[in-house]
């Protein structure tokens, strides 16, 4: 969907929009907010990107192509965690407006960051990645029943998405709605079931917001084009102990808003910044 240029102005979903984007996400996995960064930043932030993964492809090409890591085999995607530092870290990304909105109502106002990173289907990609979720089953194969959501993943598409340059497919309408055994490693082949169920390509402008349940079923799929198409992609999580992975200066922590500040106060504050690494 798009926004009304009253909400980009005022930077405030009106109540109409949050509760339809909620709803989306409940029923069909996932919303769109189409077009939303502005480009001059999305350039930035995709010139800022591709001068860290470029050099450090190069340095760890063997490692990130290994064809025995299922998810690289072939299909030149490449998973980078990023540096907490500018233009990577502007408030606009971690803490959007239209995305905190959304996360406080779905996972608590107490809801935590965990994860700050990048997906990028490079071109030369061969084969599409497996159909997976992102994140594990909580149970096991113990609990056979649907579950609330427990973590939303953002994403960013930092160039315009088409049919040519790897859009990521998700299978929408009802892949995150499954009991949570069928998450677990010993669940039904995913990629098995997905060739006889709708998918879709998310096309999109870069500079949308794409904000989904991190159970429904997607894939990268390889890119055609000559230029890479990143996605940043942040997880909001419920507030739960876990390990902290995103290493923020004392410096930096403190010159965040109060809402990022309360995102990423069980995170390593205190540290420095840290190495990109796949
Ligand atoms: O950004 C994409 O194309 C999806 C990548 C993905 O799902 C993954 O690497 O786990």
């Amino acid at each position: 969907m798009r926004l009304s240029a009253e909400e980009l102005k005022s930077g405030k979903l009106s109540p109409e929009t949050l509760e339809l984007a909620i709803q989306l996400i409940k029923v069909n996995g996932y919303v769109l907010f189409e077009e939303v960064l502005p480009r001059a930043q999305v350039e930035e932030l995709f010139n800022s990107y591709t001068a860290i993964l470029d050099p450090y492809f190069e340095e760890h090409r063997e490692e990130i192509l290994n064809p025995k890591n299922g998810f690289n085999d072939g299909t030149n995607h490449v998973r980078l965690y990023l540096p907490f530092e500018e233009p990577f870290c502007d408030e606009v990304v971690i803490a959007n407006p239209f995305v905190t909105e959304i996360v406080d109502r779905i996972l608590g106002e107490d809801c935590v960051m965990t994860y700050f990173a990048t997906n990028t289907s490079m071109p030369g990609g061969k084969k599409s990645q497996p159909v997976h979720s992102d994140t594990s089953s909580r149970y096991g194969d113990k609990y056979a029943a649907n579950l609330p959501i427990a973590n939303l993943i953002v994403n960013y598409p930092l160039v315009d998405v088409h049919e040519n340059n790897g859009p990521m497919e998700i299978w929408p309408g009802g892949t995150h709605l499954h009991p949570d055994n069928w998450y677990a490693p010993n669940a039904f082949s995913k990629s098995k079931l997905a060739e006889h169920m709708h998918g879709i390509k998310m096309l999109m402008p870069a500079g949308s917001i794409l904000i989904r349940d991190d159970r429904v079923w997607h894939r990268g799929t390889p890119n055609k084009s000559d230029k890479h198409r990143p996605n940043i992609a942040l997880i909001y999580s419920e507030n739960k102990q876990r390990e902290a992975t995103i290493q923020i200066p004392q410096e930096m922590y403190d010159q965040l808003s109060v809402k990022a500040q309360r995102l990423l106060r069980n995170e390593k504050i205190g540290f420095p910044v840290a190495e990109p690494k796949h």
